[in-house]
């Protein structure tokens, strides 16, 4: 524990859950550095554009929320290039953003950057965030899996220039013992070798993208028609964690 008693780490938790953070948490920045992520994609990055992370040392900490993406309000995860942030849930995580910046620059003097979603912009990656932060593990599945969501979350970070104590990593493990339906469920078998196959995995989400649908703005949340995608989530709704907090 620091000096301050964790103070500062409460406050800020909190005001995130204020502002809708289902479940929020801070990690050291050194620490996301040596995450499995970062030291894969470095060598083998899948988007052209990726070039490379450059870490500010000014940037300490990352505070890493998340909202929960029930079953039951879909549209939240769907795709269209005219929605703001690109899917609602997105873009509901975008304001939460935004405000958590300003509020922790004016009360806290907390200088910070609201990180965009795609890694190849500037993203950090945020499930190796989340886990370090103590919001849940990364599961069989290859997603974060919270004790109290399970894995329907999605996940935001900002870094903060400040040197702030970890709110993680969580004493959980709720893959020991199950025989992952998540596996079972791809229809792609992206598990078939025992490990997430991103490749197969993709193939799925690019097929649901060619299968877009013309739907009405007011689905959306948006004021025109518009061509949407549905994500895939065959191995998130298959994790029997907690689904009955977020069906
Ligand atoms: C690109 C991307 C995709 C691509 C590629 C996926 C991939 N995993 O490579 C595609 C389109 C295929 C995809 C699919 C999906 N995605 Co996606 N995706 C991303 C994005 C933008 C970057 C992920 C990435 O490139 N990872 C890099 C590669 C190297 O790592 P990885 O495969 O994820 O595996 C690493 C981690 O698991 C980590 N790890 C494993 N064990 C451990 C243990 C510890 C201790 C730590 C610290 C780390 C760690 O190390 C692995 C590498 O070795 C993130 C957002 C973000 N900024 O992070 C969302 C994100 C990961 N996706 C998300 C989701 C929900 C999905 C889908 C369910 C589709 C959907 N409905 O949105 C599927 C699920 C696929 C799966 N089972 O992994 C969520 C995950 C939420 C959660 N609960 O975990 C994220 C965080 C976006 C969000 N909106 O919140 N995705």
């Amino acid at each position: 524990m620091n000096s301050n008693g964790n103070e500062i780490e409460k406050t800020i938790v909190a005001r995130a859950q204020e502002l809708g953070a289902s479940l929020a948490g801070i990690a050291s920045v050194e620490d996301l550095k040596a995450s499995p992520s970062y030291k894969i994609y470095d060598k083998r990055p899948f988007y052209e554009e990726y070039k490379g992370v450059k870490w500010r040392t000014e940037h300490k900490s990352v505070l890493v929320w998340a909202l929960v993406h029930p079953a039951s309000e879909p549209v939240l995860d769907w795709w269209s290039m005219k929605v703001p942030g690109f899917n609602p849930g997105n873009g509901v995580m975008r304001l939460q953003s935004k405000k958590l910046r300003i509020w922790l620059g004016e009360e806290l003097g907390i200088n910070a950057l609201s990180l965009p979603y795609q890694i190849e912009y500037g993203g950090a990656f945020l499930k190796d965030s989340a886990h370090l932060a103590g919001l849940g593990v990364i599961g069989k599945n290859n997603l974060l899996v919270t004790p109290k969501f399970g894995t329907r979350v999605r996940l935001r970070g900002i870094f903060m220039e400040a040197e702030l104590e970890p709110t993680g990593p969580l004493d959980f493990d709720p893959c020991h013992g199950c025989d992952r339906p998540c596996h079972r469920a791809c229809p792609r078998e992206a598990f078939r070798s025992g490990a997430f196959e991103r490749a197969l995995c993709k193939k799925e989400n690019d097929q649901r993208d060619a299968d877009a649908e013309m739907l009405d703005g007011s689905i959306m949340g948006i004021a025109e028609v518009s061509k949407v995608s549905k994500p895939c989530r065959y191995c998130e709704f298959a994790c029997p964690v907690a689904q009955g907090a977020s069906r």
